[in-house]
């Protein structure tokens, strides 16, 4: 028996299942790093990484962008005849691809997976016919949904926000699509379920009152939970972070923003973090950052896998490619304890000239094989201890005597002042941070040596 799923139409029909072959394979289509069975530490790779597929950059994405028309003509689009029956088409062609791939887990928007109805009640029917195939497809291809949401921003009704809309009705809309996606999040046995603030945010403060906005926002995903949580909902909810595009200013800014929000609001027991590389760069911080923000917060969730072009200005969503980049994100993941519910979902798509049918695989072999060589790396830091050991002694004046007393809140400012004034300044504070030192280890680790 095949192990992976087809439905009625084989789609990736000169494709089988992607299978380690280690560094000196010269397939295109053969894992080089990524051993999903390989040891690393006390977890196997595939459950250090959780890779979860995206379904709308993989399966409903076509290449368009703001200056040119469709580049990928997905034969599970174009041989339908009802939106409905290409929805069923797209949902084979996803299952046979994360299958082949091997991927473990997928995410989706509500309207990835079923068409907009002409009604909320036939949106929502539409959803639930498609969620039925899916929990089959599911078992079928062995498969699991790590997270799912709601679409919150394509339709013209979310022009100006969804939850921070100036219009009630608006907001009663979105919640409708929330509550329908929570429902099918549920019922696909979801681990998380995500927010991404799409356009919730500003165009202009001119027009805007900022802290109604806000206020709403934090309103509607309290009632989202408290509504998950009777339909008894025991995964996480996630808030993705982005500083703007498509709003000029989102609210969910970057992971110390959210922090701060979800804090202000009394969201942190409930709420964590869904950190995307692309996004840290467009708010100025490196993945790594925004990672170890959250960590620190002790609300890591989960990440959305993918890189940015550092010339430009906005969402590129590529696959990763970076081992440095990888590394440290690794590296900041496993110091917070690995993924729990969370995982590494590939949002990331294929160029617009990408137009072999291989290209989407190729791109996610790629991803795969850049974030197994992260979690070694990250593993060598770890094990070498040269890296780990330096921090941990940096901070070794606080483990003991005053400096311990410092640490647990034990002494006033008073006190403090006069242990700093009794010691003096002599050499205080000269001590070598040893960046260049820590570095030339890392690249030594990357290299394996
Ligand atoms: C957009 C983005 C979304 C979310 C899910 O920048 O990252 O795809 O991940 O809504
Ligand atoms: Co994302």
């Amino acid at each position: 028996m095949a192990d992976y799923y087809v439905g009625k139409k084989e789609y990736f029909s000169k494709i089988t299942k992607i299978k380690y072959e280690g560094p000196k394979s010269d397939n295109p289509l053969a894992f080089k790093y990524y051993d999903p069975e390989k040891k690393i530490g006390k977890k196997k790779m595939k459950d250090h990484l959780r890779f979860a597929i995206a379904y709308w950059h993989s399966f409903c994405a076509d290449g368009a962008d703001p200056f040119g028309s469709a580049t990928h003509a997905h034969p599970w689009i174009i041989d339908a005849k009802t939106p409905m029956e290409a929805a069923e088409h797209k949902m084979d062609a996803a299952f046979e691809f994360i299958s082949k791939l091997g991927a473990e887990f997928y995410c989706f928007h509500d309207r990835d997976m079923a068409p907009e109805g002409a009604s909320p009640a036939e949106s929502e029917k539409n959803l639930f016919t498609l969620v039925a195939r899916a929990k089959k497809l599911q078992k079928a291809a062995g498969v699991k949904l790590l997270w799912g949401t709601a679409n919150l921003f394509s339709h013209p009704r979310f022009m100006n926000g969804a939850a921070t809309n100036p219009e009630f009705g608006v907001v009663a809309l979105a919640a409708a699509q929330v509550k329908a996606a929570i429902d099918a999040t549920i019922e696909l046995g979801g681990q998380g379920y995500t927010f991404w603030g799409g356009r919730e945010g500003y165009m202009s403060l001119i027009n805007t009152d900022l802290k109604k906005e806000k206020d709403h926002l934090a309103r509607f995903l309290g009632m989202a939970r408290d509504y998950a949580r009777k339909q008894g909902f025991k995964g996480a909810f996630y808030i993705e972070p982005k500083p703007m595009e498509p709003s000029k200013h989102q609210y969910d800014y970057d992971t110390e923003t959210v922090i701060g929000f979800l804090r202000h609001y009394g969201l942190d027991k409930d709420f964590r973090l869904n950190i995307e590389a692309n996004h840290a760069e467009l708010a100025g911080h490196d993945f790594a950052h925004e990672l170890e923000t959250a960590a620190a917060a002790g609300l890591f969730g989960s990440v959305d896998a993918n890189r940015g072009e550092p010339r430009n200005g906005w969402d590129t969503d590529q696959f990763p490619t970076s081992y440095y980049e990888t590394a440290l994100a690794m590296y900041a993941i496993l110091k917070a304890g690995g993924f729990t519910t969370g995982g590494l979902n590939f949002d990331a798509k294929i160029r617009r000239n990408s137009v072999d049918p291989t290209d989407l695989f190729i791109a996610h072999i790629g991803g795969m094989d850049t974030f197994a060589v992260g979690l070694e790396i990250a593993q060598r830091i770890i094990s070498g201890g040269v890296i780990p050991g330096f921090v941990k002694k940096r901070y070794s004046s606080f483990n003991s005597g005053d400096g311990a007393k410092f640490d647990k809140g034990e002494l006033t400012l008073d006190q403090l002042a006069r242990i700093g004034t009794a010691a003096g300044y002599g050499k205080a504070g000269l001590t070598s941070g040893k960046q260049e030192y820590l570095e030339n280890i890392l690249n030594q680790y990357l290299l394996g040596l």
